[in-house]
């Protein structure tokens, strides 16, 4: 079955264990970024860990390896399940956030490719293929790949094979979840549940749209 895991990109620390509390019941994981460490700090993770769902740091980490080592020592140490990060900074910064992950009985995604528009301009033309193939060299759990792209989707699961692919892009950049659940093992919806006037219904439709 694919998993729905929420992007919580919510600013507020109430609303955002609200929105998470009511939409538990039919949601896989939770993905934390920016928006909601940068506004309530990294002690949101201690909120979200009470409900009992993984929890997928998206940091994006892409920096030398021992500073991933650190942000990702901190990722763990915060309670986090899962770490994203980017692979264009070479497999040696990329396999330092496996390794932490690891340590911690965690797990770690590669972005292989973006979902936006404006993804196209570096990741096409065998970027996405080369991080694809890096984050398998690398012992990463799975990668990133954009449900605005499902033919994108399909070439990249050629080249991580029964790694695990989640996919951001669903319904507010226009992904079609019919479409894309079948092809990957996560989909990363935000906007759609949480600005939905019910999220919890609307993370409940989209849990049976996956099955
Ligand atoms: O459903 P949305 O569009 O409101 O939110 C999508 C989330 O997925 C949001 O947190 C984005 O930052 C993230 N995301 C993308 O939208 N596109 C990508 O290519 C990659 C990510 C992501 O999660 O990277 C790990």
């Amino acid at each position: 079955m694919t998993e729905l895991i929420l992007s919580l990109d919510v600013l507020d620390r109430q609303r955002a264990r609200a929105i998470a509390e009511s939409c538990a019941p039919f949601i896989d994981a939770i993905k934390v970024g920016y928006p909601l460490v940068l506004s309530t700090g990294l002690s949101i993770a201690g909120d979200l860990a009470e409900l009992g769902l993984p929890l997928i740091a998206d940091f994006k980490v892409a920096d030398i390896p021992n500073t991933n080592r650190l942000i990702c020592e901190a990722v763990f140490a915060a309670g986090f399940d899962a770490v994203i990060a980017h692979g264009f900074v070479g497999a040696d910064a990329a396999r330092t956030c496996v390794e932490v992950a690891h340590s911690h009985s965690g797990e770690a995604y590669i972005v292989a490719e973006m979902s936006h528009p404006g993804a196209t301009e570096f990741f096409h033309g065998g970027v996405a293929e080369r991080l694809a193939a890096l984050a398998v060299a690398s012992g990463a759990d799975g990668i990133i790949a954009p449900a605005t792209r499902p033919d994108r989707v399909r070439e990249l699961r050629e080249i991580v094979g029964k790694r695990k692919i989640y996919s951001p892009g669903v319904g507010a950049q226009g992904g079609d979840p019919d479409v894309v659940a079948r092809l990957v093992d996560g989909i990363i919806v935000g906007r759609s549940i949480y600005e939905a006037e019910d999220p919890a219904a609307e993370a409940e439709r989209l849990s049976r749209i996956r099955r």
